[in-house]
């Protein structure tokens, strides 16, 4: 299968993260990207490409237009405030406050995220945009007839809203995918989210839509971040009414009920009956995952992607989370290799 790949994702490469209480150095780290590139090459999983450039018009399918001036100008007003470190918000409008965009950058940082998870850095801006053409060429590869793709996004997006970022996340990379697959003609796109992690962006993205299926398995939101979105009431509204579908799992789950949700999670898929489904790929439900509390292997991962390819559809598999560095490469290439030794 062929790899779509940016180095770009260097030029984002956060210092801390405000973890547990205090700031400790970043998760979401250029080396992950790094050692998952080093395993498809020694895996000799296929081709690694460079992504062609697509406009800012095709972020603008999912992404608010304030938002992408917000992401592309960030830095250049932190940096005439004289603050040369990354930026982070502080402060987020709850319960009763105005949702009103500020004028100054400290106010805008707060409007156009939901957490402090992700810092704005010199380059942030074009480190997203290459994470996000990672995930169009890959697209495109798979909607000019290849069985599959693996875009090698980095940094993640599930998080990342129509008008906000959080999370690591910027850009939504697989609602971006699956907006242009339909742009192309695809009638019905899923979105298989398989991160530990409930991906409230692209659910919010799709929620009354009928024609992007979103279905994901994650912590459980009473327990894990993102907290606020994730439960299994949660269905879909409107037009989108059945559409979204989640799997909600406690802590210290393991493959005997992860797996059952995955074909649980298929079967959805497969009644929905898209033309191409779009893959979530967080591998941070590993069992040493320094940030998460799920406990799948390494063989699981193998078997994860036999069953994904079970549902015989075009396939476009985007990286999202994945935090055990040293193992990261071996979790994530296990689901491709899994794929493609079932085909
Ligand atoms: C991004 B992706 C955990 C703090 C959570 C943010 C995690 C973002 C994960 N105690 N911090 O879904 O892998
Ligand atoms: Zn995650």
């Amino acid at each position: 299968m062929i790899t779509v790949y940016s180095d770009d994702h260097r030029l984002h490469a956060a210092k801390n993260e405000l973890i547990d209480g205090t700031l400790k150095p970043a998760v979401e780290t250029p080396e992950r990207a790094d050692i998952i590139l080093a395993r498809v090459r020694e895996t000799g999983l296929g081709e690694v490409l460079a992504p062609e450039d697509f406009g800012i018009e095709t972020l603008g399918r999912v992404h608010d237009s304030r938002y992408l001036l917000f992401l592309e100008t960030a830095w250049g007003l932190w940096r005439e405030t004289g603050r040369d470190y990354d930026a982070l918000p502080l402060a987020w409008p709850v319960r009763g406050m105005r949702a009103i965009e500020p004028e100054e950058i400290d106010g805008k940082l707060s409007y156009f995220s939901f957490d402090a998870g992700a810092p704005i850095t010199s380059g942030t801006w074009p480190a997203v945009r290459a994470s996000a053409n990672v995930a169009l060429t890959a697209s495109r590869i798979v909607g000019d007839g290849e069985r599959v793709a693996f875009g090698l996004c980095r940094p993640p997006g599930h998080h990342a809203a129509s008008d906000y970022c959080g999370g690591y996340c910027f850009l939504n990379n697989a609602a971006i995918a699956a907006q242009w697959l339909r742009d192309q003609g695809a009638e019905r796109v899923s979105i298989l989210d398989i991160d530990y992690h409930h991906g409230n962006g692209t659910q919010s993205i799709f929620y009354d839509r009928a024609d992007v299926q979103f279905v994901s398995l994650h912590a459980d939101p009473k327990q894990e971040y993102p907290f606020f979105l994730g439960y299994s009431d949660e269905i879909g509204q409107g037009a989108g009414e059945g559409f979204n579908v989640n799997y909600p799992m406690e802590w210290g789950t393991g493959f005997d009920v992860w797996g059952q949700a995955l074909k649980d999670a298929c079967q959805e898929v497969a009644s929905f009956a898209p033309d191409a489904v779009v893959v979530s790929l967080g591998v941070d439900t590993f069992e040493k995952d320094p940030i998460s509390q799920f406990r799948l292997k390494s063989p699981d991962f193998t078997e994860t992607g036999r069953i994904i390819a079970g549902l015989d559809l075009p396939t476009v598999f985007l990286m999202e989370g994945g935090y055990a560095v040293s193992e990261v490469g071996v979790n994530a290439v296990n689901v491709l290799t899994g794929f493609e030794a079932a085909l």
